[in-house]
C-alpha cells in the first residue's frame, strides 16, 4: 500500500516539479523567517509504519537531503555529525547531496519517499519550494524533519525542526558593530547561497541594521556555494576598483578567510589592530583561533552538530513520545575581547 501511495505521489510531484523553476536573485534578502523560539508546540508522529519499524527491530532508515558535500568547513562538520551519530544509534542513513541545485534536492527527496525511508531530514539549499515534497511525505506517513535551515512550510506540513535562528545571529553581529562606534561604516557584505534561510536571515539583519543606523553598504553580493575563493576574488576586485570599506560582513568563516587573503595581498590591515573590522559566522575552531590571534574581530556561532539532536528527536518520535516542534539551537558569539585559548581548545568542530 505505502509503495503504491508513494508512487502515485511521486508521479504527481514530477508533474508539479516540471512547473517549478527556482530563479535566484543576487542580493535580495526579503525574508519571512519568523522567530518563534519559545513555541513549545509538541508533536507526535507515531504512525503504524514508524512504530513497526522500531518494534520489529528493523533498522530505522533515515533519508537525509544535504546541501553540498564540500560547501564549507561548517558543512563538513555537519555531515560528519550526522554520519557518526546515526551510526552510533544504529540507523541506516541515506544521505544525498543537492550540489547547489534546488530542483535536484527536490527530486532526491522524492526518490527517498519512493524508497519508503522511515524519516526524511531536509537541509534545504533554498527555503522556498518544499510544499509538494512535504505533502508527499505526509501522505506516505513519513515524518518530515527540518535541520539547520528552516524551510517555508506551514506547521501542518512538517513534524519537527532543529534549526539555527539566522536572524538572531545577524542581529548579534549588528549589535556588536554598533558598539564599535566607528566614525564611518562602509560595509562589504559577502552573502551565502541565495535563497537559503541562512543567507536570507543574516543578510536581512545587516541590511536592516545599516538602514536603521545610516551605515553604508558599499558591496552586497552572494557567493555561490559560500565559496572562499569567490569571496577572495570579490574583495580583490573591490580593492582594485578603489572602493573604500572598513567592515567585512562575511556570512561564514571560509568567506571571511578569503576576504583576509585579498586584503593581505593588497597590504590592507584588518582585525583587532587593523583598519578593517572582520565579522564571520560559524565559529569553526580554526576561525576562533583567528579571533584569538586578532585576525577576525567577531565570530558568531552557528552550531553544525545536529547528528545527536536528530537522533534524539527520531528516537522520541519512534517511541511515540512528544517532541518540541520548533527547536532553535542555542548559539553564542566570540570577539577579540572575550575569546580565550580554552574556548578555542574546547571547540568540537
Ligand atoms: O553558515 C555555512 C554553510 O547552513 C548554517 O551553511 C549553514 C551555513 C553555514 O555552508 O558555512
Amino acid at each position: 500500500m505505502k509503495k503504491l501511495l508513494s508512487l502515485v505521489l511521486v508521479l504527481s510531484l514530477a508533474f508539479s516539479l516540471a512547473a517549478c523553476s527556482g530563479a535566484a536573485t543576487p542580493t535580495t534578502a526579503a525574508t519571512t523567517a519568523k522567530t518563534d523560539t519559545t513555541v513549545a508546540a509538541t508533536t507526535t508522529a507515531k504512525t503504524e509504519d514508524t512504530t513497526a519499524a522500531t518494534t520489529a527491530g528493523k533498522k530505522i532508515v533515515v533519508g537525509v537531503v544535504q546541501t553540498n558535500a564540500n560547501e564549507s568547513d561548517w558543512r563538513t562538520a555537519n555531515t560528519k555529525s550526522f554520519t557518526e551519530a546515526f551510526a552510533a544509534a544504529g540507523f541506516e542513513m541515506k544521505m544525498v547531496f543537492g550540489e547547489g541545485d534546488h530542483a535536484k534536492q527536490i527530486s532526491q527527496a522524492q526518490q527517498l519517499i519512493q524508497e519508503e525511508v522511515d524519516y526524511l531530514v531536509v537541509l534545504g539549499l533554498q527555503s522556498a519550494g518544499w510544499e509538494d515534497v512535504a505533502k508527499a511525505a505526509k501522505e506516505a506517513g513519513i515524518p518530515f524533519i527540518m535541520a539547520d535551515r528552516k524551510l517555508d512550510l506551514s506547521e501542518d506540513l512538517y513534524t519537527a525542526m532543529v534549526c539555527s535562528d539566522f536572524a538572531a545571529e545577524g542581529t548579534k553581529a549588528v549589535d556588536w558593530l554598533k558598539t564599535q562606534a566607528l566614525k564611518d561604516y562602509n560595509i562589504v557584505v559577502l552573502g551565502g547561497d541565495t535563497g537559503s534561510s541562512a543567507q536570507l536571515g543574516r543578510s536581512k539583519a545587516i541590511e536592516d541594521g545599516a538602514k536603521a543606523n545610516s551605515w553604508k553598504i558599499v558591496f552586497n553580493q552572494n557567493m555561490k556555494g559560500w565559496d572562499e575563493t569567490l569571496a577572495k576574488q570579490a574583495v580583490a576586485d573591490l580593492i582594485a576598483s578603489g572602493t573604500k570599506f572598513n567592515v567585512i560582513y562575511a556570512e561564514n568563516d571560509n568567506m571571511a578567510r578569503g576576504a583576509c587573503a585579498a586584503m593581505d595581498a593588497a597590504g590592507i590591515t584588518y582585525g583587532k589592530t587593523g583598519d578593517v573590522k572582520v565579522i564571520a559566522f560559524d565559529a569553526n575552531k580554526w576561525a576562533l583561533q583567528n579571533v584569538l590571534d586578532g585576525k577576525f574581530n567577531l565570530d558568531v556561532e552557528c552550531n553544525p552538530l545536529h547528528g545527536p539532536r536528530i537522533v534524539e528527536l527520531i528516537n522520541k518520535l519512534a517511541a511515540g513520545e512528544t517532541v518540541e516542534k520548533n527547536a532553535y539551537v542555542k548559539e553564542e558569539m566570540f570577539d577579540t575581547a572575550t575569546i580565550t585559548q580554552a574556548i578555542v581548545d574546547a571547540r568540537q568542530y
